[in-house]
């Protein structure tokens, strides 16, 4: 099953996304999601000037040896643009391997180890009173669990507000958008939504929360102890995670269910953090962090500390990303949960798939391999439009990750 031939597809049906294709002698293709929000261009060169040269000819039933042939054989080992690319190619590769064995891609993992997948929405307010109102509206539509997030009185643009009801959106196209925070004021408010979320819609609703990395530890351990009578399902990214051992001193002051891991590319940032046991949830995800066959190992070093799983899902990763999180998620046994953000209906075209929502729970479906496509001849009519994530700075000029 030699690879004969492969491309990197770049397009932008209302945002951009990185798309590897790689075709086999036999004539099936297998896709994988490169997307890197914000430094997309980067990803395609990889796979264009670097790894696509070295794929034709391989057997592309070698999945492991393939990632651990461009992992180490690079030198440069880790990053976000290299583990991008290398998760596409993995991805690929097993989505060939379940066409090829007329399989869906759950099934070659192992199996279902649970009937749906577990996912959340995001609810989205200027005010306490709007944000209860968003999350009403993701219960009526069946979700069980709700990421809320509320603006600031006096922060325009604060964290995760106002950019549509139920496609949320972070980048910018052209150039960054400057946004601003205020820790002080943040603080004070988060309990008090919660308090009436709780106060409102009683105590079932799963409900979480990300704080964005913009905490140091000793306010995070604060954030979580007054968010404790509440019971949110996780706090994520409490404080930036460079520093592993950062989490020691959350951890030691709070019972408030942790998650980080979205940015992280590789099991060496994660692996104190599960070890120590300094959270709850791991959210590492496919296409950051080295496709399918470096996320299971994430996944079986978490299962020893019982950390539980609970990937990324944003409209920036693609509709292939999610297919392939999904059929991850519904073999791996210590999953927890999985977040979900809508695509728009260009993005849904462009990217014809079998998954899908009800009652709270997604299902991958059992079409062979990931069971998602792309339309080429619709993609090309969406060229590439540079965006960027917004960058954030405290009212003090201290810059944040946004
Ligand atoms: O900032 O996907 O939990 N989800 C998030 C997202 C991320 C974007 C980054 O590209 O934090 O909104
Ligand atoms: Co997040």
């Amino acid at each position: 099953m030699k690879i004969v031939d492969a491309k990197v597809i770049v397009c932008s049906p209302g945002r951009n996304f990185v798309t590897l294709k790689i075709v086999t002698e036999d004539g099936i293709h297998g896709l994988g999601d490169a997307t890197l929000n914000g430094r997309e261009l980067a990803v395609v060169s990889y796979l264009n000037d670097h790894v696509i040269p070295l794929l034709i000819g391989r057997d592309a039933r070698r999945i492991e040896d393939t990632w651990h042939y461009l992992y180490k054989g690079a030198y440069w080992r880790r990053g976000p643009v290299t583990m991008t690319a290398i998760a596409a190619v993995d991805c690929a590769l097993w989505d060939l391997r379940g066409k090829a064995l007329q399989t869906p891609l759950y099934q070659l993992l192992g199996g279902a180890s649970r009937d749906g997948v577990l996912v959340y929405g995001h609810a989205n307010g200027e005010t306490i009173e709007s944000t209860v109102e968003a999350v009403r509206h993701y219960l009526a539509l069946g979700y069980k669990a709700v990421r809320a997030q509320c603006g600031i009185p006096g922060i325009p643009n604060a964290y995760g507000v106002g950019r549509g009801a139920m496609s949320y959106e972070p980048a910018e196209k052209v150039e960054p958008l400057n946004t601003q925070w205020d820790t002080a004021r943040y603080l004070d408010l988060a309990p008090r939504l919660f308090e009436r979320l709780r106060h409102e819609l009683g105590p079932d609703p799963l409900l979480l929360h990300d704080a964005h990395h913009r905490l140091t530890p000793l306010e995070a351990a604060r954030l979580g102890r007054s968010l404790e009578p509440y019971h949110l399902f996780w706090l994520e990214d409490p404080t930036e995670a460079e520093v592993q051992e950062a989490f020691r001193l959350i951890r030691h002051h709070t019972t408030t269910p942790l998650a980080v891991g979205e940015v992280f590319n590789t099991i060496y940032d994660c692996h104190r953090l599960i070890e120590e046991q300094l959270i709850d949830y791991i959210r590492t995800t496919v296409v950051h962090a080295g496709g399918i066959t470096h996320l299971r190992k994430i996944a079986a070093l978490a299962e020893l500390y019982q950390v539980k799983t609970g990937s990324h899902g944003a409209t920036d990763l693609s509709p292939v990303c999610m297919a392939a999180a999904l059929h991850f998620d519904l073999n791996v046994h210590n999953f927890g949960i999985q977040e979900y953000m809508r695509h728009s209906e260009e993005t849904d075209r462009v990217f014809p798939h079998g998954y899908s929502f009800q009652d709270g729970f997604m299902y991958p479906g059992d079409a062979p391999g990931l069971g998602v496509d792309i339309d080429e001849s619709l993609a090309a009519q969406y060229p590439y439009e540079r965006a960027y994530l917004p960058v954030n700075r405290q009212t003090d000029g201290t810059m944040h990750s946004w």
